[in-house]
C-alpha cells in the first residue's frame, strides 16, 4: 500500500540529498526550515508521479470536469496532509525520527497557506480533498494573493494585524505554469462594426489594459488512491511586450499604470467575512481569475473536442457565492466574441455550465456594484449583462403581467447597480444553500421570488468537512483508537462511525475516549502556555468558541455570561462550581470596530478574572491568539463544548461546530444553521440547545416587538453584567466599552438596538450553560455524550457532501488512477 519511494531507507537518503542539492549543507547543519523544504521537495516527488500519472488517466477516460470557482481556499499546511492521503505518515515520522528529527516540529515550519477567511474558503478546501478521494476531476481555480488573511497578534488586549507574506521563502508545493498563461483585459471602450459576412454586429473591445495571468499550479491528492488534482491559482504580471510597445508609441502613462494593475491586483485577500466592501480592486480581482480560468477551460476542452456547443457535456462551472459569477457574463463574452456563436446559443450552454452556492443571508454580504464602476472597469461584460437583464425583465413580465414590484425586486440592474446573486440565479440552472435550514430561509424569504419563478433550481447541500485533515491529521490518538475499535474504513467512508455507538455503554471504551481527551486538552494546555502564557488546567471544563469574529456568531453572549458567571462566584464563594476555562479564537475584519472592541472586551475580561485570587482559578479565559488552520486542528481535539451560538436563522451552516462535533465535542448552541442537523443526527439529549428559533427572530425582524430595554430593567443580573461595561470594571477607561453598551441599547441603534438578540437570549444561554455543567459533573454521563458525538458525526463529512453536488448537479465520471 505505501509508495515505494516512501520506504524508508530512500527517504531519508532522498531528504539528505534535498538538502545538499538545495543548500549545500549536510542534514546537521540545515536548519529546521531548510529540513522541511527538503522533506517537501522528497514527497512532492512522489505526487508529481501520480500528478501525471492522474493526467493521463484524464485523457484517456474523458471524464467531465467541476471546475470551482472561488476567491478563496484556505487549505492550511500542505506536508502532513498529503503525508497522510498518500498513506505515508507513520513511515515518514519513523524516518525522520531515525534522523533525529521531530515531525511535527517539520511540519510546523511551514507557512500555513491562508488564501481565506473562514468557513467558506476552508469548505472550498474540503471540498477538493473530497473530490480527489472520491476519484473526480477536478479544478480549484482562484488567487494567488502574495498576502493571504492577516496574521493577528494581541497587544495590549488590541488585535493588531500583521501581513502574512506566505511566501517569502518559497512555497515547495506550488508550480508555476508560464505555458498557460492567458491575458485579461480591463477598462477601454467597446467599437461596433457591421459584419457583412455573418451579417451582424460585431463588437471590438479597444483601449483597454492588459495583465497577464500566470497559473501556479498546487496538487490536490486524494486518498490512497493516486489521484492528484489541481488548485490552480492566478499571478498577475505586466505583459513586457505591450509595455515597450506603448512606451515607443509615447503612451508612457498608460505603461505605467498597466505596470502598477498586475502588481496590486493579486497584492491582498480582503480580510472581510460575511461583508461587502465594495471596492473597485476587488471587482478587478474577481474578473482577473474569472477570465484566465474560463479561458483556460475553453482551451483545455478545445483541445481533444471539436464542437464548443457541447460545452456543457465535459464542463461544469460551480461559483462559490457571488464572487465568481461575473463568470456567466464572461463566458458569454467568450462564446459569443471569441467563439463566433450568436447569443440564443451562446446562453443555452452558458446556463448549462454554471451553478451558484449562497452562503449566507447576511443582507451587507450581498454584492452590489455601482453600474458606473462596472460599465468603466469592463464595459463588454456590462454590454452582455445588460442584455441579460433586458431579456430577464420580459419574461418577469410575461410570467407576471403589470406586476412592476416583481421587475423592481428581481431586475440585475436596478438603482443604479449591478446585482450579483440575480445574475446567479437567473443563469445558473442550480441555486443551492448549505444546510436546510438555511436552503429553506433562502427559499421562503431571502430569495422567495426567484423560487416562486424557477423553484426546480433551488436544493440544498448540507456543508462537510474532511476527516483526513480533522480527525486523521489532527486528532492522531482518536484516529487511531476509532482504527482499532472499527478498522481504518471510516477515513473514506465516515458513516462508519456509527459502529462505535457499541461503545457508549461500555465503560472500558469510555474511559479510553476520555483519557484521549484529557491527553488532547493537556497537548492544547501546552501550546497556550508556549503562545498566550497562560496555565489552564485540563481538568476543568474547556469550553471553546473559535471562529471569525462577527456580532452575529455573539462572542459577545458568551462573554457577557462569563461576566455573569464571574459575578455569582464573587458573591457566592461557596457555591458549588465545577471550573471552567473559556477559550476564544477569532480574527475581526481588520475595518470592523465594534468587533475588534469585542475581541478587547474578551481580553480586558480575562486579565481581571485570571488575576483574581478570590475566585481560586474557578474561572480562565483565554484568547487564542491568530487561530488559523494549524492551531484550529489542536483546539478542536482538545474541546469539552462546541459554543455555536449565533442568532438563529444568521449562520448559514457554520462548519466548525462539524469538526468539534467529529472530536466528540457536544455542541452548546442554537437551532441554527447545520446545527439543526447535528441534534437531529446525535439526539436532543446529547446536546445543549437553547435560544429563539429562527422563525421567532424573523417574525421579530418583520414586525417588531423586541425590547431589550425591558430585561434590562427587570434583570438585575443581567442590569449587572451591562452596568459592568461602562464602570470601569474591565477597563479604568470607563468609555472603553461605551459602543458595545450602545449597542445592546442605544434607540439610535439601525435598524434597532441589541439587533442580534443577545438580551433576549441570555437567560436561555445561562440554563443551557447550568445544564453543561451538570452534565459534565456527571463523568459516565459527559463521557457517553462526548462519544456519541463522534459516533454520530458521519453525515457531516465533505465526502458525503461531494457526492450529492455530484449526483444532483455536477454529473461527474469516476475516474480509476490507480491499478490494482
Ligand atoms: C459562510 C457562512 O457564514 C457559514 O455559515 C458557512 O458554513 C460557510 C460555508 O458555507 O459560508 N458564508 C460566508 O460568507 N462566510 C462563511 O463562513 N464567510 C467567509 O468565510 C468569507
Amino acid at each position: 500500500m505505501i509508495d515505494k519511494q516512501f520506504e524508508k531507507e530512500e527517504f531519508k537518503k532522498s531528504v539528505k540529498e534535498n538538502v545538499k542539492f538545495l543548500y549545500r549543507k549536510t542534514l546537521e547543519e540545515a536548519t529546521q526550515e531548510q529540513i522541511f523544504q527538503a522533506v517537501s521537495y522528497t514527497v512532492k516527488d512522489v505526487i508529481i508521479d501520480n500528478w501525471l500519472k492522474s493526467q493521463k488517466a484524464y485523457e484517456k477516460q474523458d471524464p467531465k470536469i467541476v471546475y470551482y470557482m472561488s476567491m478563496e481556499f484556505l487549505m492550511g499546511r500542505a506536508l502532513g496532509n498529503n503525508l497522510i492521503n498518500l498513506g505515508a505518515y507513520g513511515e515518514v515520522k519513523e524516518a525522520l525520527e531515525e534522523l533525529g528529527l521531530d515531525i511535527n516540529c517539520i511540519e510546523d515550519q511551514e507557512p500555513d497557506p491562508a488564501l481565506g477567511n473562514g468557513g467558506l474558503g476552508r469548505l472550498a478546501a474540503c471540498f477538493l480533498d473530497s473530490l480527489a478521494t472520491l476519484n473526480y476531476c477536478a479544478y480549484g481555480c482562484g488567487i494567488r494573493y502574495r498576502y493571504g488573511m492577516f496574521k493577528q497578534e494581541i497587544r495590549d488586549g488590541y488585535q493588531v494585524e500583521a501581513p502574512d507574506n506566505w511566501l517569502k521563502n518559497g512555497y515547495p508545493f506550488e508550480l508555476r505554469r508560464p505555458e498557460y498563461a492567458k491575458e485579461v483585459h480591463f477598462g477601454g471602450y467597446v467599437r461596433v462594426e457591421w459584419d457583412p459576412v455573418k451579417n451582424e454586429n460585431k463588437f471590438i473591445h479597444e483601449g483597454y489594459q492588459a495583465v497577464k495571468a500566470v497559473p501556479y499550479d498546487m496538487p490536490i491528492t486524494g486518498y490512497n488512491n493516486d489521484v492528484v488534482n489541481t488548485l490552480r491559482i492566478w499571478d498577475a504580471e505586466p505583459i513586457v511586450d505591450f509595455n515597450l510597445d506603448s512606451f515607443d508609441k509615447g503612451d508612457y502613462h498608460n505603461a505605467v499604470e498597466q505596470e502598477n494593475l498586475a502588481r496590486t491586483i493579486v497584492e491582498v485577500l480582503y480580510p472581510n467575512d460575511n461583508h461587502m466592501a465594495g471596492k473597485e480592486l476587488r471587482l478587478k480581482q474577481q474578473y482577473f481569475f474569472v477570465s484566465a480560468s474560463l479561458q483556460a477551460a475553453i482551451a483545455k476542452y478545445k483541445k481533444t473536442h471539436d464542437d464548443i456547443t457541447k460545452l456543457h457535456e465535459k464542463v461544469v462551472f460551480q461559483m462559490n457565492d457571488t464572487h465568481p459569477t461575473v463568470a456567466v457574463a464572461e463566458l458569454m463574452r467568450l462564446l459569443m466574441d471569441q467563439e463566433g456563436l450568436g447569443w440564443d446559443q451562446a446562453w443555452d450552454i452558458t446556463t448549462k455550465c454554471c451553478a451558484y452556492t449562497n452562503h449566507t443571508i447576511m443582507s451587507e454580504a450581498l454584492e452590489k456594484w455601482p453600474i458606473e464602476l462596472f460599465s468603466r472597469l469592463l464595459p463588454r461584460v456590462y454590454q452582455i449583462i445588460e442584455e441579460i437583464n433586458r431579456r430577464f425583465i420580459l419574461e418577469i413580465q410575461q410570467k407576471y403581467p403589470g406586476n412592476f414590484e416583481k421587475v423592481k425586486k428581481m431586475a440585475i440592474i436596478y438603482d443604479g447597480q449591478v446585482k450579483m446573486a440575480h445574475l446567479a440565479i437567473v443563469a445558473g440552472y442550480s441555486v443551492n444553500g448549505v444546510a436546510r435550514l438555511h436552503t429553506e430561509i433562502l427559499k421562503n424569504q431571502e430569495l422567495k421570488d426567484f423560487y416562486e419563478m424557477m423553484p426546480e433550481k433551488f436544493n440544498n447541500k448540507t456543508n462537510g468537512i474532511t476527516q483526513r485533515r480533522f480527525l486523521a491529521h489532527g486528532n492522531p490518538l482518536l484516529a487511531d483508537w476509532v482504527t482499532d475499535k472499527i478498522g481504518p474504513d471510516w477515513i473514506t467512508d465516515l458513516s462508519q462511525l456509527s459502529k462505535l455507538k457499541v461503545y457508549a455503554d461500555d465503560e472500558k471504551a469510555l474511559q479510553e475516549f476520555m483519557t484521549i481527551k484529557f491527553k488532547n486538552k493537556e497537548r492544547l494546555a501546552k501550546y497556550i502556555l508556549e503562545h498566550n502564557g497562560v496555565e489552564v488546567d485540563p481538568h476543568s471544563i474547556f469550553d471553546i468558541q473559535v471562529k471569525r469574529l462577527h456580532e452575529y456568531k455573539r462572542q459577545l453572549l458568551n462573554i457577557l455570561h462569563v461576566i455573569y458567571l464571574y459575578n455569582q462566584i464573587k458573591a457566592h464563594p461557596e457555591m458549588d462550581f465545577y471550573p471552567r476555562t473559556f477559550i476564544f479564537g477569532a480574527k475581526a475584519s481588520a475595518a470592523y470596530a465594534r468587533a475588534k472592541k469585542i475581541i478587547k472586551l474578551i481580553n480586558c475580561v480575562a486579565d481581571v478574572v485570571n488575576n483574581d485570587a478570590s475566585i481560586n482559578g474557578k474561572l480562565k479565559v483565554v484568547f487564542i491568539e491568530n487561530y488559523r488552520v494549524s492551531n484550529a486542528e489542536i483546539i478542536f481535539a482538545a474541546a469539552d463544548v462546541s459554543e455555536q451560538i449565533s442568532t438563529a436563522s444568521k449562520e448559514a451552516s457554520g462548519t466548525g461546530n462539524m469538526k468539534f462535533m467529529l472530536n466528540g465535542a457536544p455542541t452548546l448552541g442554537t437551532m441554527d444553521g447545520a446545527n439543526v442537523e447535528i441534534v437531529q443526527e446525535v439526539g436532543e439529549e446529547n446536546a445543549f440547545i437553547f435560544g429563539m428559533s429562527s422563525d421567532q427572530i424573523i417574525n421579530y425582524e418583520n414586525n417588531g416587538g423586541y425590547d431589550p430595554d425591558f430585561i434590562y430593567n427587570t434583570d438585575p443580573e443581567i442590569r449587572q453584567v451591562l452596568m459592568q461595561l461602562i464602570n470601569g470594571t474591565f477597563s479604568s477607561d470607563t468609555e472603553m466599552f461605551r459602543d458595545i453598551y450602545n449597542s445592546l441599547l442605544d434607540k439610535r441603534n439601525m435598524p434597532r438596538p441589541d439587533q442580534y438578540f443577545i438580551l433576549g437570549d441570555f437567560r436561555s444561554y445561562a440554563e443551557a450553560q447550568k445544564r453543561v455543567e451538570e452534565a459534565y459533573k456527571d463523568e459516565k454521563r459527559w463521557a457517553k455524550m462526548a462519544l456519541l458525538n463522534t459516533a454520530c458525526s458521519g453525515k457531516f463529512t465533505s465526502d458525503r457532501t461531494i457526492q450529492e453536488y455530484v449526483d444532483d448537479i455536477w454529473h461527474l465520471d469516476k475516474v480509476i488512477v490507480k491499478e490494482n
